[in-house]
Order: C-alpha cells, then structure tokens, then sequence
C-alpha cells in the first residue's frame, strides 16, 4: 500500500508524493517510460495505459506530484505553459468572455487577444490589483477570471481570497497562474481559486532546461473536459521532460528561500542606488501590495523589475553589461537572468494599451552568492550613473 504523503509536510510531498520506489525494480527514482505504447493481452486488456499522448507512468507520477504539492484533485501536465494556457481555453464558448489581469506575461495576453478571440470570446483587461476596477469589470458571461500574481513583469499583488469572494456567486472560474510565486510559495487553490497554472519551465522545474505547464485543480468534470481536449489536441510533455520536471521540484522549497533571500538583497540595494528610478518587489514594505504579500505567500520569490534613470538607452546598457546575471528570457531557474521587457518577453504587448515601459529592466535572481550578484549589477550601473553622480 502506498504512504499518503498528503500528510507530510511540502518539503516532504515534493520528494515523495506520486514517487514511490519502481514496483518491478524498486528503483528509487521514477523511471523514464520512454515508451509510445503499451502491450494489451488482448483488445482492451492493458495495465491502465494504452498510448502516450493519453497517459505515460512519468507523466502520472508528475501529476500526483503536483496535485499535492497544490493541494488539488488532480493535476495535469502540458508541453509547455501556453500549452496548459491553451488547454484552459477549450473550458470557453462563443459568446464568454475573459477578464485578465492588464500585466501578465506577453504570451498569455497574445494567445487570449490573437488566439482564442478568433473563436468568438471576448476578453478585457484589467488591473487585478484594484479590486472595485475588478468588481465593475465582470460581466454576465464572464467565465474565466485571469489572475496573474505576482504579476510579470510589473510584480503587481492581486488579493486572491478577494477576487475569490467576488466570484463567490458567479459562474466564472478564478484561474491564477502561479509561476512567479511557486507552489512552495503560495498555494492558490486554498486562496479560493479553482485552477491553478504553472509555466513548469520557471522555478518548478528551476534549472532552465525543460519547457513544460502544469494545470491544477478540484472539479472532476473540468478534468475530463481538460484531458478530453489535451488527448485530442496533443499538447502533450514527454517523458524526459516530465522527469526532469519531477527532479525540479524536490528541492523546490530549499531553491525558494535562497531566491527569495538573494531577491530582497537585491531590491534593498536597488532601492539605494542613483542609476535606478522606482523598485518593483513586493517584499519592499513600501510596495502597494505588500501586506496582501505578507499574508497570501510564504516570501516574496526571486523576481525584481526596475527603471532605470535615463530610460530606454541607459536600460539597455544595463541589460547589455552585466556578467553574473545573463541576458535572456526565461526565469525560475538557479542561475540569474536579467532581460528588457518591452524588447523581450512582452515585446507583443506593443500597441495595446498593455505595454511596459521602455526604461523597464527584469531580475531572475538565481541563488548564486549574494556578493557576486551586488557586485555584477553594482559595475553595470555604474556604467550608467559614475559613482557619486546623482
Ligand atoms: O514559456 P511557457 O512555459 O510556455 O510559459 C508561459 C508563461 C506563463 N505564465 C507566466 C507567468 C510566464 O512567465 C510564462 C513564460 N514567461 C517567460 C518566458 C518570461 O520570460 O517571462
């Protein structure tokens, strides 16, 4: 009989739960069925899977993994997070509408606003973190609720439970994407939310080497709709990817407190410096969602946006000349990043009333030492405001 691990503490679920030792081998790790199918004694006569689009052993074991980790029903796993975005979208008709949040990650906004739009659903935008400018926004035939938080790249705070609440008799589900918090971090589903989403590519499988999305939740009938649309549309992660993304979240917990550690450091120093105009992090007691913070995550995560005095060219040059922290798109993973939105991940935001500002630069902090990141973005902004120069 297996241990029900959902008793154990996170810690303990992320390296245990869905990952009992082998049956036939008793390897302790998960192995990787890298298999497309599965031998049936005769038609229909199989050990539970038939086809690896449909169902694949390391695949299920990421699912119950992530179920508990979230405190869901069940959990299913995606190629990518637009995938698992994508897959959301067949829970709509023509005629819905989606509320998102007006600072989310660029791709979720295009897939919305370019994709799903096409097949009749409408969608507006608006900012989350204003909850009267949440509540007029509703509509009749809304029937997703978008909620990013903290937001990308603008680390903006929605209060969950009171999205939650203002759904409470409303047919919209409340959707959070719970990437730039992680599960470790903040768990959605307790919050009041009914599904919860991950780019699994950021800090769950946190070493940037897997693309992957993972959907969490409770109702048995969006399961079934969900799983019905993944097997039929194919978006589906394979096996390797699925492993790698197990090996992640064993030392989810661990990798979070080091973020989150290194991120403050970071946007304390930051806050100090002449080069740089306003600080986004909501673990600064100064930013507007701080306290909803303090009450809704465990930390405040390893992601930092903020302006740079002399805008777009002097942005640029930051972003261009440090050495610790690489170029690049992306973030959740153990070694830091730094990137220019507007440039980069929310380059298809332009034009729509959604875009960042072009003096705008983003932190991954990774969890290298402290030292050696304070004094990478310390040489780079200076190259920008001279020492001593306010
Ligand atoms: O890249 P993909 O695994 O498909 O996940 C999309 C996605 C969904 N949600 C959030 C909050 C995200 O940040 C992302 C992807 N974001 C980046 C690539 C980025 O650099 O912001």
């Amino acid at each position: 009989m297996t241990h029900d691990w959902r008793e154990a503490a996170f810690e303990t679920r992320a390296i245990h739960a869905g990952q009992d030792p082998d049956p036939v081998t008793g390897a302790v790790i998960t192995p990787i069925y890298q298999t497309s199918t599965y031998v049936q004694e005769a038609v229909g006569v199989h050990k539970g899977y038939e086809y690896s689009r449909t169902d694949n052993p390391t695949r299920t074991a990421l699912h119950e993994a992530m179920a508990a980790l979230e405190g869901g029903a069940w959990a299913l796993a995606y190629a990518s997070g637009l995938a698992a975005t994508q897959n959301l979208t067949y829970l709509l008709s023509p005629g819905d509408h989606v509320l998102l949040s007006d600072d989310a990650y660029g791709g979720t906004y295009r897939l919305i606003a370019k994709v799903t739009s096409r097949y009749g659903v409408d969608f507006s935008l608006v900012d989350m973190s204003d909850l009267d400018a949440v509540r007029g926004a509703i509509r009749p035939e809304t029937r997703l609720v978008w909620v990013e938080t903290p937001t990308n790249p603008y680390l903006k705070i929605v209060d969950i439970r009171a999205v939650a609440d203002l759904l409470t008799d409303h047919p919209a589900r409340l959707v959070v994407d719970n990437t730039f918090a992680s599960s470790y971090l903040q768990q959605p589903l307790a919050l009041g939310a009914d599904l919860v989403l991950h780019s699994t590519t950021k800090y769950l499988g946190g070493h940037s080497d897997v693309v992957g999305g993972i959907v969490v939740g409770n109702e048995p009938e969006v399961l079934e709709t969900l799983r019905f649309h993944q097997n039929a549309a194919g978006a589906v992660p394979g096996p390797f990817d699925c492993w790698l993304t197990l090996r992640g979240i064993k030392t989810l917990a661990v990798r979070m407190e080091r973020h989150s550690a290194n991120a403050r450091t970071v946007a304390e120093f930051l806050r100090e410096h002449d080069a740089v105009g306003r600080v986004f992090y909501p673990g600064l007691p100064g930013h507007p969602g701080h306290e909803i913070a303090k009450r809704q995550m465990r930390d405040f995560s390893g992601m930092v946006s903020f302006t740079v005095r002399g805008g777009y060219e002097a942005a640029m040059a930051v972003a261009g000349s440090t050495k610790v922290f690489q170029l690049a798109e992306s973030l959740g993973g153990v070694e830091s990043l730094i990137e220019h939105p507007g440039q980069m991940t929310h380059a298809s935001v332009a034009g729509t009333g959604a875009e960042v500002e072009d003096s705008l630069v983003r932190l991954s902090v990774g969890i290298e030492h402290e030292s050696d990141l304070m004094a990478d973005l310390r040489q780079a902004l200076e190259a920008v405001v001279p020492a001593g120069v306010a």
